[in-house]
Formats: C-alpha cells, sequence, structure tokens
C-alpha cells in the first residue's frame, strides 16, 4: 500500500486528497519537485530541497517546515513505502482559501510528498535516442511567471507537450519569445559542436539539478563546458544533443524537426555522460536506511 505525506500524516494513497478550495488544485497555486533516489539514496536532495523553498519564495509562499525537516520527510515518506529506487514529488501549495484569488484567504500551505517506483522514462529510447520537434507554444518570459520557478502552473509545458505528441515527437523543444532555445517540456537541452558543450542560460528556463550535475561531471572530465543563447541552427547542426532531467536521466536526441543530429545514433560524449552521470547516481546521495 501507497502511504502519501499530507501535512505531517501518512495516508493510504486512495485516501489521499486535497480539498476542492485548496488554492494549489484552483489556480496552480504552489510549488513542486521532482527527486529520484537510486540504490537506497536520494540524489541530490539538499539541492532539490533548496530550489524547493526558492520556488517557494518567489512567489511568497509560506513553507511550514524548515529545510531540515523537509528533507526528513521526505527520507520518511521512502522509508514508508520501504523504497531504495523511486521517484519523490514533494508539493507546497498556498492550502485552503475561498473561491477567489486572494492567497490571504489560505491561512495553511498544504504539503504533499508522494513517493513511488518509477523506471527510466524514455525506455528502449536511451539506445536510439530521442525524437524533439520545436514547437509553436513559447516558454513563459521571465517578466511573467518566471520559468526557474517549479510552479504548479505547468500547462505552458503541457501545451508544448501536447504539441510534440501531435507531431510525432518523443519530447518538445520550447523556444523563448525572442526565439532562443529554453528546454524541453521537462528537461534541459545540451548541445556539443566540436568537443564543446553548450547550454542555455538559466534565464528562460529551470535551473535543472540534473543540468548542474552533468556540467559538473563533464568539466570534471576534461570538457569545456559553455552557457550561451543557443537556436534550432545550434541543434540542428550540432554534432550530438542530449536532454537532462531528473524523470529523463541523461538522453540523446537523434533527430530534430527532420534532421538527422550527427551520424543519427547517441554519440560518444553523450554515451560517456549517461555512464558517468548513472555511476554518480549509484555511488552519492543521502541514505534512506
Ligand atoms: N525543465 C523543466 C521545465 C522541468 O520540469 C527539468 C527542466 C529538469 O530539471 P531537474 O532538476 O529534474 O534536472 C524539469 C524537471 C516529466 C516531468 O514528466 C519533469 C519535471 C517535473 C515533472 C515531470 O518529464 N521536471
Amino acid at each position: 500500500m501507497n502511504l502519501i505525506y499530507i501535512n505531517g500524516k501518512f495516508v493510504p494513497a486512495e485516501e489521499a486528497a486535497v480539498s476542492v478550495f485548496d488554492h494549489g488544485f484552483l489556480y496552480g497555486d504552489g510549488v513542486f519537485e521532482g527527486i529520484r533516489a537510486y540504490s537506497g539514496r536520494v540524489f541530490w536532495l539538499k539541492e532539490h530541497v533548496k530550489r524547493l523553498f526558492d520556488s517557494a519564495q518567489a512567489i511568497m509562499l509560506r513553507v511550514p517546515l524548515t529545510q531540515e525537516e523537509m528533507g526528513q520527510a521526505i527520507l520518511e515518506t521512502l522509508r514508508q513505502n520501504n523504497l531504495k529506487d523511486a521517484y519523490i514529488r514533494p508539493i507546497v501549495t498556498r492550502g485552503v482559501g475561498d473561491l477567489g484569488l486572494d492567497p490571504r484567504k489560505c491561512s495553511l500551505s498544504t504539503v504533499i510528498i508522494i513517493a513511488t517506483e518509477w523506471g527510466a522514462m524514455y525506455g528502449d529510447l536511451y539506445e536510439v535516442g530521442l525524437t524533439a520537434v520545436s514547437v509553436a507554444v513559447r516558454r513563459n518570459s521571465p517578466d511573467a511567471l518566471p520559468p526557474n520557478v517549479k510552479s504548479l502552473n505547468y500547462l505552458n509545458n503541457i501545451m508544448a507537450k501536447i504539441e510534440a505528441n501531435i507531431k510525432g515527437g518523443n519530447e518538445a523543444i520550447i523556444l523563448d519569445s525572442q526565439g532562443r532555445i529554453s528546454e524541453g517540456s521537462g528537461d534541459n537541452i545540451f548541445v556539443i559542436k566540436d568537443r564543446k558543450i553548450y547550454t542555455p542560460y538559466t534565464m528562460n528556463n529551470l535551473k535543472g539539478i540534473t543540468r548542474e550535475a552533468v556540467m559538473e561531471l563533464a568539466r570534471a572530465r576534461g570538457y569545456e563546458v559553455l552557457e550561451r543563447d543557443l537556436g534550432l541552427f545550434d541543434l540542428y547542426t550540432g554534432d550530438e544533443v542530449f536532454v537532462t532531467g531528473t524523470a529523463a536521466e541523461v538522453a540523446p536526441v537523434t533527430k530534430i524537426d527532420g534532421r538527422i543530429i550527427g551520424d543519427g545514433k547517441p554519440g560518444p560524449v553523450t554515451r560517456d555522460l549517461m555512464a558517468t552521470f548513472k555511476e554518480l547516481t549509484q555511488t552519492t546521495g543521502t541514505p534512506i536506511y
């Protein structure tokens, strides 16, 4: 039986529910995280908790726990469910209010932690590479809801995903309003050209934890890693392209908008980073037990 943490209590999944007056449900007024545990250890737990609190800070949402307590609650949720390999979804919403927008009516934030088993997101595609498609919908601009906030408002990304599905892509490539590459619907994007690794600045995308870990790994392995503005041209003409995310991990992209990337197979740098990232997930992290 899957147990869900709700406001400090563990509730069976079938009974786990929030009020229809919760502003997380009514307005997407809240923030969340996606975290993975590998072989009994939570990968980059502190960084994920910190990003959750940064997201909350940006939307002036009070989290009724300290970062330390949130980390402990996540570990306890994994223990309650006897999980060693898991995908973890902490959520903090503005809480129960009335039908008006005004968050002052919400006196207590709702805290939820879901932990379940979830294997590799793209199955067999890690061997052959993903097909990605650029989509018409643009990333919401940083002067609206900043893409750095991992908010419960994922409609922008969902619309991108719908478009990718319609166009037969495994993942969407979302541009910003200036035509710069931002990210995928749920992952960050990298391109390799002449052994150098490029990724967009984080002004127009989520400051991905996997992105950060992969940049660190790549630099430790002697690759030059550069942040810069990128356009679709840079992806089409890259030697290799890959995406990173907690769900996606490191996934090669071998076709974009009909263009074959490199020789059409996951390239050597991507495969090297996939292997070293996997090793990192197996050898680091906060022990659950
Ligand atoms: N960009 C966005 C918009 C994301 O939602 C990432 C990048 C990667 O960040 P991390 O920190 O995980 O390396 C995410 C990750 C999904 C899914 O189904 C993905 C995410 C959240 C929920 C679902 O692909 N977030």
